[in-house]
């Protein structure tokens, strides 16, 4: 089919492709997908514009470090839960994935919510100052200094600044978050087929997209590149957590209930 032709240089994870994937079908693809970001993406790019991007004054960020770690923490994993529900919402309307089995959706969904939510995250982050969009206005990464986590809250703004390099288009984020969702090798997935084939799709859909916005080659290397960061920055996410949940096992049952799911 056409796809050899648009993409001589055909990537490393797109070497066997399937072959009802068709440019339409692609493009296709490709508009559910960045619709179904865009509703569930939590920030429009009007909301953005609307924020203008208003910084904590040093005294409310003075304030929020003075706060316990146990409050902290909580305002956190609300802040987080409510973007999971949003990253549920996304992955539900990705064409294929509610044909999954229960089981196997609620393993990526775990396995990847947090990822998405990384990927999502440059859209509020402001590379200018290197802050984070939180609860209303733009806090730097000595802001969470509460938390107790400074190794693992500066991987995250080390990432953002990273993934905000790449100036990745809504339809990019778009696709890239699907591909992530949809990775075949989580642990114990029944039909991990299925889930590749899903994947294979979103990236020959993602390339045919930065191949048409003229992206160069490099762009989904780089991508693809972030991965192990996220990966590790998940993995630190759990080591806190169970730390956390060691010294404050009140608070940290008292966590809502859809953040003790995904990550309990
Ligand atoms: C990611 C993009 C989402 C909206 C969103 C909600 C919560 C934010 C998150 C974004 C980015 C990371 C964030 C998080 C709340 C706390 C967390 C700022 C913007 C920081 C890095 C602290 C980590 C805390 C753990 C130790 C619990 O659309």
């Amino acid at each position: 089919n056409g796809i050899q032709i648009l993409h001589p240089h055909t990537h490393a994870l797109l070497d066997h492709l399937p072959n009802d994937c068709s440019i339409t079908e692609l493009e296709r693809i490709t508009q559910s997908i960045v619709k179904s970001h865009l509703e569930t993406c939590q920030l429009s790019a009007e909301d953005m514009k609307r924020f203008t991007w208003v910084q904590y004054a040093p005294e409310e960020t003075r304030a929020f470090q003075n706060k316990s770690a146990e409050w902290m923490w909580q305002q956190c994993s609300h802040h987080i839960t409510n973007a999971i529900q949003y990253v549920v919402e996304f992955a539900k309307r990705i064409a294929g994935f509610m044909d999954l089995c229960q089981n196997d959706q609620i393993i990526l969904l775990k396995a990847g919510c947090l990822e998405v939510l990384l990927i999502r995250m440059c859209r509020a982050f402001n590379v200018n100052n290197s802050s984070i969009f939180f609860n209303g206005k733009l806090a730097p990464a000595q802001f969470f200094k509460a938390l107790g986590c400074d190794d693992l809250v500066s991987a995250v703004f080390d990432l953002g600044k990273g993934l905000s390099r790449l100036q990745l288009s809504d339809e990019e984020m778009a696709l890239f978050s699907a591909a992530v969702l949809l990775s075949p090798d989580r642990p114990w997935l029944t039909e991990g087929q299925k889930v590749q084939k899903l994947q294979e799709k979103v990236y020959l859909a993602l390339q045919h997209s930065l191949h048409k916005s003229g992206a160069f080659e490099e762009k989904l290397d780089k991508m693809v590149s972030k991965l192990p960061i996220m990966k590790s920055i998940c993995n630190l996410h759990a080591d806190k957590l169970e730390f956390f949940r060691l010294v404050h096992p009140e608070t940290a049952f008292s966590f809502p209930p859809l953040y003790r799911e995904v990550f309990g």
